[in-house]
């Protein structure tokens, strides 16, 4: 694949005798599985390739607490709540670690925010859906967290040593929230015919948006083949979605549903399934701000931090305080 991707021509790689000395040494080291740490000499476009890729995903994060939030007073049971509102939780979480690695870089927080908040720095398309029903949250743990899982169980072993700490314990937590999510759509196709209808309406809706998580083709992803390299990506685009079809299709065979895909066949020969195309113009309408959501996300996550101000200002002016103090206390 990684062959594949360099002939397509969708970024021109340099070969080792076409580096210089440091950055042959570089690549030995990430061609030998050893980590980079935060300190070690790094190609500037490499550490550049990082914080787009580590401050994407941690926003996601962030706004991905916005479609679930939306049903934290309607979740069925007061053990529906309290587990959602756990999950929510450890998105926020992920989001911290993943804002501290990319600040191993040398992008400052408040830098990542204020790219965040303008509308410059991207985040997942997938949060850019509503969330219509209850189905919703089960397709949101299933099929969301089920994507993330795949994307992130190879990211552990990925090059840039913060980042493969982080995704360790993000990976053990994903999987309770996908086994949350099918937890909820297990009870909703074992439910009335109206509850298996919603389930079905929800994963109608879901299925194309998760598919596109993996981001474009690999023939049209360009930093695909530049990440690859540099072991910042493992896997390629298609192989990770190829592999969420393959995992998914029979998990949806046993709730009984769906999916909504008339080409989605098993392939004996490839030993995977064949599945249709995915309309690219609307992934590039919603990366491009034009979703359901995006603007409604954008501006629910703007009011968030202005209405925090006063908190975060109490926070340094206590620290300050207790600087102060100690400075007296030093002088004394
Ligand atoms: N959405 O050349 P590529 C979660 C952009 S976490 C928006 O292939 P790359 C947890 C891409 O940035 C979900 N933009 O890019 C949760 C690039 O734009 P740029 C997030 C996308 O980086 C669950 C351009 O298209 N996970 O769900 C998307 O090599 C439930 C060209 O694409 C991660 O971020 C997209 N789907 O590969 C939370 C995992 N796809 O920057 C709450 C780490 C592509 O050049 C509730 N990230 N783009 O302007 C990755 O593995 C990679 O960054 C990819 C994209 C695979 C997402």
């Amino acid at each position: 694949m990684y062959a594949q991707l360099v002939e397509t021509g969708a970024t021109r790689l340099r070969a080792m005798e076409e580096m210089d000395p440091q950055e042959r040494a570089f690549q030995s080291r990430v061609d030998d599985g050893i980590k980079i740490e935060a300190k070690d000499w790094m190609p500037e476009a490499y550490r550049k390739t990082l914080v787009r890729q580590i401050s994407q995903h941690a926003h996601s994060e962030i706004v991905g607490q916005l479609p679930e939030g939306n049903w934290v007073t309607r979740a069925p049971t007061l053990e529906r709540k309290a587990v959602l509102l756990a999950k929510i939780q450890d998105e926020a979480g992920h989001g911290l670690y993943l804002y501290s690695a990319a600040e191993t870089l040398g992008v400052s927080r408040d830098q990542m925010l204020g790219d965040l908040h303008s509308g410059k720095a991207k985040y997942s398309s997938i949060f850019n859906y509503p969330t219509l029903s209850w189905a919703d949250i089960g397709m949101i743990g299933w099929l969301v967290d089920g994507s993330a899982i795949i994307n992130q169980v190879p990211l552990c072993r990925c090059s840039y040593g913060p980042y493969a700490r982080a995704m360790v314990r993000v990976c053990k937590e994903e999987s309770f929230h996908q086994r949350q999510g099918y937890d909820i759509l297990l009870k909703l196709c074992n439910g009335t015919p109206e509850q298996k209808q919603m389930a079905q309406d929800a994963l109608n809706r879901w299925w194309w948006p998760a598919l596109m998580m993996f981001g474009p083709s690999d023939g049209d992803s360009p930093n695909s083949a530049q990440s690859m390299q540099w072991r910042i990506k493992l896997f390629s685009n298609d192989e990770l979605r190829q592999k969420m079809v393959d995992q998914t299709v029979p998990q949806a065979e046993y709730l009984g549903l769906t999916i909504p895909d008339p080409k989605l066949k098993w392939n004996e020969e490839r030993g995977h399934y064949d599945f249709g195309e995915i309309d690219w113009s609307e992934f590039y309408n919603v990366i491009q701000g034009n979703g359901p959501c995006n603007r409604d996300r954008l501006r629910t996550r703007v009011k968030a931090w202005d209405d925090g101000a006063w908190f975060r200002n109490a926070l340094v002016a206590h620290a300050d305080k207790q600087a102060d103090k100690q400075a007296q206390q030093a002088a004394a």
